[in-house]
């Protein structure tokens, strides 16, 4: 009996579990763009493009390979869900059951677990842990710590490594990692792809249906299929890698790439594998072309972080993406939607990631987390504005990084302590402070730095939750040493900027 074959958006991989495990003389594979997970959040227009113009360039491979492949588009008569198109699929071919690879995200699991119809769900093997590694190595620790996990992978998967020992002697060159931006950047950033008919096709179906959610549609260079992946990759590995590791951490004025691969959209909607990237990577320092520094860091990110989160987020549970241990409630400001502000970081963060749907880590983690950590904004208003706004956003990679790393909602399974800092962090990172209508050296007064106010506020309001925290110690002794007068100050303006904030005036 014909069986249905699930390949979702995320999932436009060759070795794919479920394609694995079927048959193409037998089987029919189905995707399907629907609305639903168009606007279970609403997602940038840009990354609705990518996700449905690569599902039909895949769908087109597949047939080349001899699949059947039963395709809906979106303008096409069909259901709405995922559910739904199974539902109707099954009918038409006469099949009763379903080959899926685990999705990455609890909603659809349970969705396809409680479909009146039988799925059958595999693991997804295109990460470096398994879920039961994970939790193998996670049994029994108290505390979870990335560097631990991330030697692991090293060692399993023999990337870096000279026997059981790290090259360079060292696991982690981090240190070497953090400079303050360049005087200017020497890549003019990814490689990027004219739109063919075929993606053109799509920008229009998703101007007309989603033109209205935040974020612009064109100009959309990403690609859409893996030789274009493939090719945005050796750009990468060419052109950026050797000084990735210097300025990982940077952020300029008008410059939205600097050193970064801008691979994470390839790497989670399937079009690049996470070892082959790491591969391309570690060739390179073997062939004396780019720094260990530089290599390590970059590995580090996706052998160390992205499996990491990953696995925190199914170990966690379903309830993990809506914790929220520090109660914060407020709502997000309209400045995340692109409302004028002062503010030169969150201005230069926000038009970047509206234009680009993208934004790298520090700016993602220090500008726009750090502003929603400091007002105390409702992580799960957090959490849901990530999720729409960046083109490589998967809640198995989004939640962790925003509801852990970034807000500390989940009380420390990600993070030992929450990523906070005042307006010198920023400053010493970037150059957005000298052209902001802020002071950053102004601890207080009308011109003071939102930051400044807010960072003190913060850990005044949750001193009971971290002043006995060892990494936070230093924190509240600088804090107490302060005159009463000054701290008096700092919280009373820092209350009169979150009345500001609440009030929804101009910030
Ligand atoms: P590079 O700087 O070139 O890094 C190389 C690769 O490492 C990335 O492509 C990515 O695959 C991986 N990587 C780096 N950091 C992380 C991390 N913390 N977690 C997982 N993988 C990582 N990443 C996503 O892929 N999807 C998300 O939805 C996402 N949401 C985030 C939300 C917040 C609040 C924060 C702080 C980080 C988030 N990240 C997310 C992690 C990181 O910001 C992006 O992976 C990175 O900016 C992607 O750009 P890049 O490809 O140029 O990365
Ligand atoms: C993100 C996305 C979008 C916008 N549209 C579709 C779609 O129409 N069909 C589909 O199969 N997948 C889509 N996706 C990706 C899914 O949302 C993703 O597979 C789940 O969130 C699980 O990670
Ligand atoms: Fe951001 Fe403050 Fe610097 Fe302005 S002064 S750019 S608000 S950190």
């Amino acid at each position: 009996m014909t069986r249905l074959v699930l390949v979702l958006g995320d999932q436009l991989s060759e070795e794919l579990t479920a394609l694995a495990v079927a048959d193409p003389a037998r089987d029919v594979v189905v995707m399907a763009e629907v609305l639903e997970e168009g606007t279970y959040v609403a997602h940038h227009p840009k990354k609705i493009v990518l996700v449905l113009a690569a599902m039909r360039k895949f769908a087109a491979h597949l047939r080349g390979q001899g699949w059947r492949v039963a395709y809906r588009r979106l303008d096409e008569e069909g259901a709405e869900s995922i559910v739904g198109e199974l539902l109707r699929r099954a009918e038409e071919f006469g099949a009763s059951e379903v080959l899926a690879t685990t999705p990455g995200e609890w909603r659809l699991i349970r969705a396809l677990q409680e479909a009146s119809l039988k799925v059958v769900l595999h693991p997804d093997r295109r990460f470096i842990a398994s879920r039961a590694d994970f939790a193998d190595w996670a049994a029994g620790k108290s505390q979870l710590r990335m560097e631990y996990f991330y030697r692991l992978m090293r060692k399993k998967t023999g990337i870096l490594m000279e026997g059981e020992a790290p090259v360079g002697g060292k696991w982690n060159y981090d240190a070497e990692n953090r400079k303050a931006p360049p005087k200017a950047v020497e890549v003019a950033g990814p490689l990027r792809f004219e739109p063919d008919a075929e993606v053109e096709e799509v920008l229009a179906l998703v101007e007309a249906r989603f033109g209205k959610h935040f974020g612009a549609l064109r100009p959309f260079w990403f690609a859409t299929t893996r030789a274009q992946a493939l090719a945005a990759l050796d750009h990468f590995i060419a052109k950026a890698l050797p000084r990735f590791g210097d300025y990982q951490d940077a952020m300029m004025v008008d410059e939205r790439w600097l050193y970064h691969s801008i691979l994470s959209p390839y790497l989670n909607i399937g079009l690049l594998s996470p070892l082959e990237v790491c591969a391309a990577a570690e060739a390179e320092w073997q062939a004396g072309r780019a720094p260990l520094n530089a290599v390590e860091g970059f590995i580090r990110q996706i052998l160390g972080w992205r499996e990491f989160v990953r696995g925190i987020y199914f170990l966690e549970g379903e309830d993990y993406p809506r914790r929220n241990v520090l109660g914060h409630s407020r709502a997000l400001p309209p400045l995340y939607w692109g409302a004028p502000t002062d503010m030169q970081c969150l201005s230069q963060v926000v038009r970047q990631t509206r234009e680009e749907a993208y934004a790298h880590h520090i700016q993602r983690l220090m500008v726009t987390g750090n502003f929603a950590l400091l007002s105390g904004i409702d992580p799960g208003a957090v959490r849901e504005w990530y999720l729409a706004v960046y083109a490589d956003a998967f809640e198995w990679v989004e939640a962790p990084n925003t509801v852990g790393m970034s807000q500390f909602a989940d009380g420390g399974v990600v993070g030992s302590k929450p990523y906070v800092s005042s307006g010198a962090y920023i400053d010493r990172m970037s150059n957005y402070c000298g052209s902001c209508a802020y002071k950053v050296k102004h601890k207080t007064g009308a011109n003071a730095c939102p930051f400044n106010l807010l960072y003190w506020h913060f850990l005044d309001r949750h001193r009971g939750r971290f002043e006995r925290n060892p990494r936070m110690g230093n924190m509240y002794r600088t804090w107490d040493k302060m005159e009463a007068e000054k701290r008096e100050i700092i919280l009373r303006e820092g209350e009169e900027f979150l009345k500001k904030l609440d009030g929804g005036k101009r910030v």
